[in-house]
Order: structure tokens, then C-alpha cells, then sequence
């Protein structure tokens, strides 16, 4: 046993190749000779797994020993992707995997593409709670991630004849050997029923939760390897199962089929991801999801803080819970719920508890994303919640009113229901009321929070509001994603910028430094050969590597505006049509994104953008010098490989629209230059990278909105000022890209141009083109493209998510790192 023991710890190559082995015929029961790559990527993902586990339990145990205040990031997303690099990554155990790999005559890269992609989140905002697991590992600090195990994460993306087909993601059907299960994990979660008043053992007025339909949630507990191997975290997930009890009672009355049913339907709770990326349409199944993985969790960190504590007091010093966004916002009227009803404590020594516990996160201000759930539906499906909800905004409104000086206009803005049409309970309002404190997401944003949204509660609680500009891992953004990159900033800087980006500073003297210059260039034209033959495999296209190679890549969406970078493709393919003998800079335009399945519009502009592409690429009158591709099914896994393969990053988003972004920061931190807007967090990633080496365009925030409050502007008057707009968009109305459907794009026309262009794609054309033109004049100018792409890279030390999630540390959780005792 003992040998045994050390076996699974060992971190050299002869010991990583036994376990290998080890794993693949006692666990995966297969003979080396019959095993499959997903076989060997089973055995290699449970025998890296072991070499974590002590570390994790110690890990566990220094948190208990210390009785550490710990952070609890709530997240209905997690957008993980592969685990096996990122281990073996951060154990630093990458190059003996490979020599194992190697002795078993197999291929590292094999194992690696043999992982599903977890896909437990729809962009933006799921990627970046993965970030923050690795960076609160990397960093030490006590932090859990709660959410929900979906059996389906976001949908496959196919293109059929050019359109968007989804498909199940079905990351599970394999097993996953990174989660524990822990069925001895279970909570139950009430659903409906009805609320009953009593009167407690000292007489007062008391409530409870009868009638009401139950599910278990099960926990599956996944290792977070932080950088070195050091610290161990948990990300758990909730899956739903039936109660037992629910069964049996069907079973007294014969009805065994209903039993069943009744069991698949309460179990469908965790089946399925909501492939929206912003809005979500008010479904119950959805509301469900939230109150499922929020009231579990909350459980849990009850347990775990009661196994310490016979009191509720010190909850806010022991346990700090992040909202991400309002999804699990109703865990503020369940932790009143539970403290209230459950243990007792008085309404307001558990509101003020609640609120020292609780901070929010806001990542949109688009209206049609503040989740606002009707009243009629809380009411039923959560009963008591409602009579919560009511009795915060009573006593909230109460103690407002009497300075509101009979402003009945600004007290129903404040109210956390919206009385206006069918009455809905807003949610960031009650993020808002229930939390100690709030931020956005860049500076821009957090400061247009401050002027829109939460404009009222900003005057009423003015300290609540702060900003935490997002962040990135470097660890897999750069470090696994581009190790031809990463490992030449090594060679000349060392390997410090791993745990402290800031330290990516001192490449800074490179930028004019030849040779290095010449060295960041064929870094740079590998990770573009490698993109080239992802390009080719997947769509068939034949890229020229030493075109510039112009990257957007992010949700399909009218305010990111994939319209503008699509007309401005057909105005230089226009252009290059009708100057044939220019020497261009040949250009490729690399799309990727995937569209809500309901949100037609951005399944047209899908559409549209394959349509050109058809067009463009096989007109041999551009001689190659521009390409089209949009690349099917982007994920995590896609984003690896085409973010270091960048050259320009497309960043474009109507400004006051995209909250930060965090693809503009992995780009740019991978050497691409920026041409965008001034919106979200482009506006630090400009004073960061300097003026001089992004491509700044467009109209800003506060012109968008000072034009919009003048009732907008004339689209017809920009368009027919403008010949090559005028051009491109009469193309796309005949139907030059469209032969077969002329008709195919009235709608993008139409809402371009009698429809206001609401999203001033028009407005913004010509400039976007000035821009443009300036990035392909310096791109002929290698040496002075290289050396602000090194000063990119150079530049975004700050934007580490390890910056980021310190930043909530101090000043928002008051949580600090533990260092884990490894001693045994
Ligand atoms: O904060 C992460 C990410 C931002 O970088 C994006 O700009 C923002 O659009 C995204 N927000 C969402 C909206 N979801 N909701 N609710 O994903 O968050």
C-alpha cells in the first residue's frame, strides 16, 4: 500500500508513466494495445488527479485548522474548458507528461484534443468566474465557486447552408474524471407549497414552508489547481436528484409510471444550460435553476460556518459571498429565509447579517438583461421568498420615504418591485438593497451604473457602489495558450510573470531590441500556421499566413457589432475589385461567435457574414488578398487557439454597450492591437498600451447618449454621404451575397436604415474605415507593427485577473491567503 502511496504522488517521468498505465487497465479496464485516445485521456486525467488530491486535503484542512474567513463566488456559469494542460500547467508537470506520453509512443496533443470542452457558460461572464477560481487558487486565497452541474452545457454550433444549427453538448457522456461525486452531499430545495403563521414558543408571529414539492441537490466536487500546485480549491457543482419520499408516497398509490415521471422531470433542474448570453425571457425552469443552486449552497456554507460557530453574528467575518450578476440574487431572501424562519434570529440582526455577507457584481446595463421575475411567479413557486421580498421593500421604503420629500417618481424607481404593466420583482434592486457592496466591471461601466441603473440607490447608499476592472489568468491565456510566446518572454525575463504579470513590464526595453523583435515575429507567425490548419480543418479555407489576420471573436450580437467589420469586408472587397493593380496588404477576417438560438437577428448577420465569405473567396478578381472565415462552434478550447494567432483585435462595440469585454484583454496580452471603440475596458487597455498602439474609432459613450436623447440621427442622410457604405449595403439588399434569396436581408437593412440604426453602425462607418486603413498602412511597417505589438504585450500586466480578484479581496471580501501546510 505503501508503495503504492508514493506511486500516485510521483511527479517524474517513470512514475507518470506507470500510473498511466496503472489507471488505463485497473480503472479504464483496457489493454494498452485496444486503447483509445478518450482511454488514455481517462488514465492520464485520473492519474494527474491523484497527484492533487493530498495537496487539496491539506489544502481543505488549513482552512479549517485556521478557521479562514472564506469567499463564495455564486455563479450560475462556469465556462471552464479543458482541465488536463491547465494542471499539468500549474503543477509544472507539462514536459514530463509529454516524455511519458512519448514512451508510451503517443502523442500529447492526441490526449489533450480527447478532453471535452466544459462548457458551462455562455461568454463574458462564465469565463470569467473560471478565471477568478484560478486566480483565487493562484493567490492562496479560500475561495469556493458554486453553481451548477449541467448534464448539457452551451449548445454545439453547426453551420448548415450557412445558418446557425445547435446541437446538445454533451461533455458528460463520457464520465468526467476531474469531479468527485459526493452523494452523502445532499440538501433538499423546496419548490410551491403554501406559507402557514404561527405563533414561536415566546409568542410571536412565525412562518413556515408547508406543502411545498422538494429536490435533492447533490454536490460533484472539482480540484482547482492553483499556479505551482500550492493552494487546492473547490469548485462545487449542484446536480438535481429526487427525493425518495417523493417517490414512495406515488408508489403507495400504485401510480409507478407518475413516480417516474415526476422523478425525470424534478431531475431535469440541472439538465440544460439557457443558451442566452444576455437576456434570459422569464421561464420558471430558469428561475428554478437559480433558487436550486443558490438555496444549496447557502446551506452548505451554513454547515460548514456552524461546524465552527454555535451563533450567527460572525457569519459576515467568516464568509463573504460574490453574486455574479443577479442570477443568484434570491440567496438574499433565502439567507433571511433560513436565519429567520430556521434559526431564529430577529429580522434585523439577520438583515444586517445578510447584508454584510452579500456583494453583487453587475456585468450589463442593457435593459433587456436586468432580470425583472414576475410577482405572480415568485408567489408560487417561491412563496415565503415573496412575503421576504415584500417585508425588505416595506422597511426600505419606509425609512426612504421620509427623505424623499414626496418624490413618488424616484420611491417607485427604488422599490424592488416594478409596478408598471405585470408586476415583477427586479433583482438587481434587490442585489442591490441586500449587498454591502456593488461594482461594475471597467471604469466606464461602473460609472455609466452610477448615472443609469442604479442611479437612485448611487444617491441613497453613495459608498456602495465601487469598480473592479475584470481581469485574465495568464496562466492559461498565455502561458498554455502560447507557449511559443510565452516561452521566449522566459527566456529573456524569467519566469516571475507567471504569478505576478506585472512583472511582463520588463519586455517593455524589448520592444526595441531587433532581434528580439524578429523572435516575437516568428512566435507570433507560428501560432498563425497552427491557426492557419485549425482554419483549413474546419472550414475547408486556405489562409495566407502572412496576411494580417483581422479577429473577432466573442457572442454574436447587434451592440458587438459584427455588421460593421462585416460591411467594412465588403467595402474593401470592393475596393480591391476595383483597384486590381494596388499592392494590398492582404487581409483575413476570422470571425467566431455563436448566436442565442431565439435571436434571429443574429443568426441572419451569421448568415450574412458565410454568405460574403462564399462570395469573397472565390472571386479570383481579389487574388487572395482577402478572406473570409467564420469559424463553426467557438469555445474555449477554439479561443486557445486563435487568440494567440491575432493580429488585430476586433473590439468594437457601440460605446456605453459592453460592460469591459475580456477577450480585448487576451488578445492584446498575446501581441494583437486593438482597433475599438471607446467602451468598457478598451478605455484602460488604451492608457495602459499608450495612445499610439491601439487603434482608437468611433463615437463615445457620451455622444452616443447625448445623440440618442436627442431622438437619434438620419441613417438615410450617413448612407447616402458615404459611397462605399451606400455600396456595400445596396450589395446586401439586392442580394449580390443572397442570389438565391434576394429578399434574405431586408430585416439588416431595414433596422440599418428606416429602423434608426439603433446600434449606429452607420454613424460610426466612416471612421471605423479611417482606423482600418491606418492599421493595414502601419502592418506594412513590420518592424513598427512588431514593436507596438510587444508593447501590447508589454503593457497588460495589469489587466491579470490575479490584480483583479485581490482587488475584491481587500476591498470588498477581507478575505487573505492561507498558505496550506503540506507536511502531512
Ligand atoms: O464581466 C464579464 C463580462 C463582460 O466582460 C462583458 O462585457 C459583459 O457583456 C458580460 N456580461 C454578460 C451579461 N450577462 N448577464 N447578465 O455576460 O460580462
Amino acid at each position: 500500500f505503501k508503495s503504492r502511496d508514493i506511486e500516485r504522488r510521483s511527479l517524474d517521468v517513470d512514475g507518470l508513466k506507470r500510473s498511466f498505465l496503472e489507471w488505463l487497465v485497473y480503472s479504464v479496464g483496457k489493454d494498452a494495445r485496444a486503447a483509445t485516445r478518450r482511454d488514455w485521456f481517462h488514465s492520464v486525467a485520473l492519474a494527474v488527479r491523484d497527484r492533487v488530491v493530498d495537496r487539496w486535503m491539506d489544502t481543505t484542512r488549513s482552512y479549517y485548522q485556521e478557521d479562514a474567513k472564506r469567499v463564495y463566488y455564486l455563479s450560475l456559469e462556469f465556462l471552464i474548458g479543458r482541465l488536463l494542460t491547465n494542471s499539468l500547467s500549474n503543477l509544472g508537470i507539462m514536459d514530463e507528461c509529454r516524455q511519458a506520453l512519448d514512451r508510451l509512443g503517443l502523442s500529447m496533443d492526441d490526449v489533450v484534443d480527447a478532453e471535452p470542452d466544459a462548457a458551462l457558460g455562455n461568454g463574458g461572464l462564465g469565463r470569467l468566474a473560471a478565471c477568478f477560481l484560478d486566480s483565487m487558487a493562484s493567490q492562496g486565497l479560500p475561495g469556493y465557486g458554486y453553481g451548477i452541474r449541467y448534464e448539457f452545457g452551451l449548445f454545439e454550433q453547426r453551420f448548415e447552408n450557412g445558418w446557425q444549427v445547435e446541437y446538445p453538448e454533451q461533455w458528460l457522456q463520457f464520465g468526467n474524471p476531474w469531479e468527485f461525486a459526493r452523494p452523502e452531499v445532499l440538501y433538499p430545495v423546496q419548490f410551491y407549497g403554501r406559507v402557514e403563521e404561527f405563533r414561536d414558543s415566546v409568542g410571536e408571529r412565525a412562518y413556515r414552508w408547508v406543502d411545498a414539492d422538494r429536490v435533492l441537490a447533490m454536490a460533484y466536487d472539482t480540484p482547482v489547481v492553483g499556479y505551482g500546485g500550492e493552494t487546492i480549491n473547490t469548485l462545487r457543482l449542484w446536480s438535481a436528484r429526487a427525493t425518495r419520499d417523493f417517490n414512495f408516497g406515488h408508489f403507495n398509490d400504485g401510480a409507478y409510471m407518475k413516480a417516474v415521471e415526476q422523478k425525470i422531470l424534478s431531475e431535469n433542474l440541472s439538465r440544460v444550460l439557457y443558451p442566452n448570453d444576455a437576456t434570459e425571457t422569464g421561464k420558471e425552469l430558469r428561475l428554478k435553476q437559480e433558487y436550486f443552486f443558490t438555496s444549496a449552497s447557502l446551506q452548505d456554507i451554513l454547515r460548514r460556518y456552524l461546524q465552527h460557530h454555535s451563533s450567527f453574528e460572525n457569519l459576515p467575518n467568516k464568509a463573504a459571498i460574490q453574486l455574479n450578476d443577479t442570477h443568484p440574487a434570491i440567496g438574499i431572501a433565502e439567507l433571511m429565509r433560513l436565519l429567520v424562519d430556521q434559526h431564529a434570529l430577529r429580522w434585523d440582526d439577520a438583515w444586517d447579517i445578510t447584508r454584510a455577507t452579500f456583494a453583487y457584481t453587475n456585468h450589463t446595463l442593457l435593459p433587456e438583461a436586468l432580470e425583472a421575475w414576475p410577482v405572480r411567479m415568485i408567489e408560487r413557486v417561491l412563496p415565503r421568498h415573496m412575503q421576504i421580498i415584500y417585508e425588505i421593500n416595506a422597511k426600505f421604503l419606509n425609512r426612504t420615504k421620509a427623505r424623499a420629500d414626496g418624490d413618488n417618481a424616484r420611491l417607485s424607481r427604488l422599490s424592488l418591485i416594478d409596478e408598471r404593466g405585470e408586476r415583477r420583482v427586479r433583482m438587481g434592486n434587490l442585489a442591490f438593497l441586500g449587498s454591502h457592496k456593488v461594482n461594475g466591471v471597467s471604469a466606464l461601466h461602473t460609472e455609466l451604473m452610477k448615472q443609469t441603473v442604479f442611479a437612485d440607490f448611487h444617491q441613497e447608499f453613495p459608498d456602495r457602489i465601487n469598480n473592479k476592472t475584470n481581469g485574465i489568468t495568464p496562466r492559461r491565456w498565455l502561458k498554455q495558450a502560447n507557449p511559443a510566446l510565452s516561452e521566449l518572454i522566459t527566456t529573456r525575463i524569467g519566469e516571475g510573470w507567471n504569478s505576478d504579470l506585472s512583472q511582463i513590464a520588463a519586455l517593455r526595453e524589448k520592444a526595441d531590441d531587433v532581434v528580439f523583435r524578429e523572435e516575437f515575429r516568428r512566435a507570433k507567425r507560428k501560432n498563425k500556421k497552427r491557426l492557419a490548419a485549425y482554419i483549413a480543418r474546419q472550414t475547408g479555407e486556405e489562409v495566407l499566413v502572412d496576411s494580417i489576420f483581422d479577429v473577432q471573436v466573442k457572442r454574436m450580437h447587434e451592440y458587438k457589432r459584427q455588421l460593421l467589420n462585416v460591411l467594412h469586408t465588403i467595402a474593401l472587397y470592393n475596393e480591391m475589385r476595383d483597384n486590381p493593380t494596388v499592392s494590398w496588404v492582404p487581409v483575413t477576417k476570422v470571425f467566431a461567435g455563436k448566436a442565442a438560438p431565439s435571436y434571429h437577428m443574429a443568426k441572419l448577420i451569421i448568415k450574412l457574414i458565410n454568405d460574403v465569405a462564399k462570395v469573397v473567396n472565390h472571386d479570383p478578381s481579389v487574388h487572395d488578398n482577402l478572406k473570409v472565415v467564420l469559424l463553426p462552434n467557438y469555445n474555449v478550447t477554439a479561443a486557445e487557439i486563435i487568440i494567440p494567432a491575432a493580429d488585430l483585435s476586433e473590439q468594437i462595440s457601440t460605446a456605453g454597450m459592453e460592460a469591459s469585454g475580456t477577450g480585448n484583454m487576451k488578445l492584446a496580452l498575446n501581441g494583437a492591437l486593438t482597433i475599438g471603440t471607446l467602451d468598457g475596458a478598451n478605455v484602460e487597455i488604451r492608457e495602459h498600451v499608450g495612445a499610439d498602439n491601439i487603434f482608437i474609432f468611433g463615437m463615445t459613450a457620451d455622444e452616443v447618449n447625448d445623440l440618442r436623447a436627442s431622438g437619434g440621427f438620419n441613417p438615410r442622410e450617413v448612407i447616402a454621404s458615404n459611397p462605399s457604405l451606400k455600396r456595400a449595403l445596396d450589395m446586401i439588399s439586392t442580394g449580390a451575397f443572397s442570389p438565391d434569396d434576394r429578399n434574405r436581408y431586408h430585416p439588416i437593412v431595414q433596422a440599418l436604415t428606416d429602423g434608426g440604426d439603433h446600434f449606429l453602425v452607420t454613424a460610426d462607418f466612416a471612421d471605423y474605415c479611417r482606423a482600418q486603413d491606418a492599421a493595414m498602412q502601419l502592418y506594412r511597417d513590420s518592424e513598427e507593427w512588431t514593436r507596438k505589438a510587444i508593447l501590447n504585450t508589454a503593457n497588460m500586466g495589469w489587466f491579470s485577473s490575479d490584480r483583479t480578484v485581490n482587488e475584491y479581496a481587500q476591498e470588498i471580501w477581507d478575505v487573505h491567503p492561507v498558505k496550506p501546510s503540506h507536511d502531512g
